[in-house]
């Protein structure tokens, strides 16, 4: 053991010596940004509560991986969390050449065991805003996130100007351990999560600490005076904004400043000037701002809860204009957001946002497959559970990627699940006559390079007069949105108003309350991808489906994705026919990786 520990040393010089390597080349050449990052809980007052929260290096949310197109990164993730594993995606990279390192637990890898590293590897091949978060049961609510920023590469500029460029991590925050919202949802009687007690932005939120011990809210602990934003009067600020949330829909707002909307999941949007920006969990936007106001004093930056009836406090900021204290309270009463259920506007922005003149990808004309997906809130057995036509998703314990990569049978059901729901007959504004649901592994297999259309469309949960928000996200890919409408999706009446001229492309895409989303992607990923809602806690109620496509062309999955379910045994079965006598588990194994790693470096 001592030698190990004093080799993983003997490792990180070899690592930094490979950064440095990396940065004595030329600026043009793409480069590896190699990144160390211990995962560990700790406890910090992110909203003036002391809680447990997960830490990246001792951050909460985690440090920004800022690259340029091209690069290669590559993370080495210590699990430091002492009994819990974790598994870290990476939303947004698409992953191609590199689906094993998607980061889906129990989907493209088997999670990172406590004590363990574990290697990510990809390349970033696009500009553009994206995040990182954990993929590992409910874990993203304990803050394990982080921003990911992709620039263009030198000599290619943007399609707008400004001076500054900053980031913003917007997040809900609960006081309930992650372990408390599992252990609810799944017992009967059900327990619902509620509503967060706080919303975060950059980490930073108040909790009324009114009536609590000062040891465990403290109000004065600088760990929770609001964030702020410094800016220089007349100058323009390029916002990148990421929704982390667990379960609330937001509205950004900056107090007297109007926004232009430029660019959304990655993708330059025909720009268009707003007072606040809907956002849903899983989505990035940037926004352009200008310092244009009265600069002898400062304004507020707030979130609010939409498309859910708020029980949570709105979370502030501050909107510092230099040189005035970026802690002086701003002399008004902080905006208070648009209404909650104002739908119309909601849906308005969805309608709004385009690809940029310029910049169009147009999507293929026709599609070859067509999967429509009911959205119900049900019950088996008497638990509560989301279900996509009558079918819930449970993961099996064996990694999709790695069953169907060395042919492994019995790890999921192989018949297809439904491709559609008994639309005729089914009232999307009515609780269901019976809410009886199916749990199943099994999943979607496309033909590779084919071009899917995807309806989702929303109805009724199992409570009367109520419909709910859910921000799809898809991995692997990214799709055209061709479509939004309200009520009930009619092939012969909306296919025909789908917008192929210059549809927006994006990764996370909102299904309204009571309507539909129409989406087009092309297969031509080889790997197995997860889609799913990005409420943490619908997607814990198996809320989720799986599409495989291409999967005997993805190459050698490394060996550190394997270890649990029936991987367990190839692992066993590659090193008995080695040298290697001795049981390695996955930190010797990657251990060794990183040596053959970096004999090439
Ligand atoms: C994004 O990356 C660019 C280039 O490295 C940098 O100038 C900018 O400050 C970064 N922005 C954020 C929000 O991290
Ligand atoms: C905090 O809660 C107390 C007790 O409920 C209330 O009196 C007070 O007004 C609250 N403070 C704020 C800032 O909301
Ligand atoms: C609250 O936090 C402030 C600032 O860190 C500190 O000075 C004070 O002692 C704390 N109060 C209590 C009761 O812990
Ligand atoms: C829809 O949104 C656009 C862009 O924010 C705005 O200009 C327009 O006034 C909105 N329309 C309605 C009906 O709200
Ligand atoms: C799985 O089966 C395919 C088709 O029969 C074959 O080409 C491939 O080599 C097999 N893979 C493994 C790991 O056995
Ligand atoms: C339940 O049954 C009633 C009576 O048959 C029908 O009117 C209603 O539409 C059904 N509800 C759903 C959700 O299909
Ligand atoms: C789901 O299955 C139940 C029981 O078979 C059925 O009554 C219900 O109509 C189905 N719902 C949908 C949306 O297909
Ligand atoms: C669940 O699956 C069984 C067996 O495949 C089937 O008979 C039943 O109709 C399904 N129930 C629902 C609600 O889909
Ligand atoms: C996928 O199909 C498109 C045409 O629809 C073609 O241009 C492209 O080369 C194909 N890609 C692969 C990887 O086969
Ligand atoms: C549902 O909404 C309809 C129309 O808005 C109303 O008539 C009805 O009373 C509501 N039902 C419940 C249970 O709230
Ligand atoms: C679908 O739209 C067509 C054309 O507008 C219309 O004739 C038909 O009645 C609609 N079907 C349903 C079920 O609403
Ligand atoms: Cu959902």
């Amino acid at each position: 053991m001592v030698g190990i520990l004093h080799c993983q040393g003997l490792v990180i010089m070899l690592l930094v010596t490979c950064i440095f390597i990396a940065l004595t080349t030329g600026p043009a050449a793409a480069i590896e940004r190699h990144y160390i990052w211990e995962v560990s809980y700790q406890y910090k007052s992110l909203d003036c509560c002391k809680k447990l929260a997960i830490a990246i290096n001792g951050l909460t949310p985690g440090p920004t991986i800022s690259a340029v197109h091209g690069d290669t990164i590559v993370v080495d993730v210590i699990n430091n969390l002492l009994m819990e594993n974790v598994a870290i995606h990476w939303h947004g990279i698409r992953q191609r050449g590199t689906p094993w390192s998607d980061g889906a637990d129990g989907v493209t890898q088997c999670a990172i065991m406590p004590g363990e590293t574990y290697r990510y590897t990809f390349v970033a091949d696009r500009a553009g805003t994206y995040m990182y978060h954990s993929h590992y049961g409910m874990q993203k609510e304990a803050g394990l996130y982080g921003m990911i920023n992709v620039s263009l590469p030198l000599g290619v500029s943007e399609p707008f100007n400004y001076d500054f460029d900053r980031g913003i991590i917007l997040s809900d925050w609960y006081h309930h351990t992650s372990y408390e919202q599992a252990t609810g949802l799944s017992s009967i009687p059900f327990e619902w999560i509620g509503e967060p007690q706080s919303l975060l932005i950059n980490g930073r939120g108040n909790y009324n600490c009114s009536g609590l011990a000062p040891s465990v809210c403290n109000s004065t602990n600088p760990q929770c005076s609001p964030s702020t934003l410094t800016v220089i009067s007349g100058k323009t600020y390029r916002l990148r904004l990421a929704s982390l949330t667990s379960l609330s829909s937001l509205s950004f707002q900056i107090e007297d400043h109007e926004m232009t909307v430029v660019e959304a999941d990655g993708h330059y949007v025909e720009p268009f000037v707003t007072k606040n920006l809907y956002i849903y969990s899983g989505e990035t936007y940037s926004v352009l701002v200008t310092a244009n106001k009265d600069p002898s004093r400062n304004y507020w930056t707030s979130i609010n809860v939409v498309a859910r009836k708020p029980k949570t406090p709105n979370g502030l900021a501050i909107f510092n204009y230099y040189p005035n204290h970026f802690h002086e309270f701003p002399p008004t009463n902080p905006p208070p957001g648009p209404l909650w259920n104002d739908i119309q506007s909601q849906m308005n922005q969805s309608l709004t946002i385009k690809a940029r003149q310029g910049f169009i990808v147009s999507p293929p004309k026709k599609s070859d497959r067509v999967i429509v997906l009911l959205n119900t809130q049900n019950k088996i057995n008497g638990y509560v559970r989301w279900s996509l036509n009558n079918v819930s998703h449970s993961l099996p314990s064996t990694p999709y990627l790695i069953a169907l990569r060395d042919n492994m049978t019995d790890v999921f059901d192989p018949t297809p699940p439904p491709e559609d729901y008994d639309s005729e007959n089914y009232d999307i504004y009515s609780v269901s006559n019976n809410t009886n649901a199916n749990s199943s592994t099994s999943i979607y297999r496309l033909q590779f390079n084919s071009t899917v259309d995807i309806i989702l469309q929303n109805a009724n949960s199992m409570r009367a007069n109520c419909s709910e928000v859910h921000p799809w996200h898809l991995h692997g890919h990214d799709f055209w949105v061709l479509g939004y409408g309200e009520g009930k999706f009619n092939s012969s009446r909306d296919i025909e108003k789908y917008n192929l001229v210059d549809p927006i492309m994006k990764n996370t895409v909102p299904l309204h309350p009571y309507g539909w989303t129409a989406l087009r992607f092309q297969a031509d990923n080889p790997g197995v991808w997860l889609f799913h809602c990005h409420i943490e806690a619908h997607l814990f109620l198996g809320m989720l489906v799986v599409f495989e496509s291409g999967v005997e062309k993805v190459g050698i999955i490394p060996m550190s994705n394997y270890g649990c379910g029936k991987t367990k045994s190839l692992i066993k079965r590659s090193f008995d026919n080695g040298f290697f006598k001795y049981r390695l588990n996955k930190f010797m194994i990657h251990f060794l990786n990183t040596l053959v790693k970096h004999t090439q470096c």
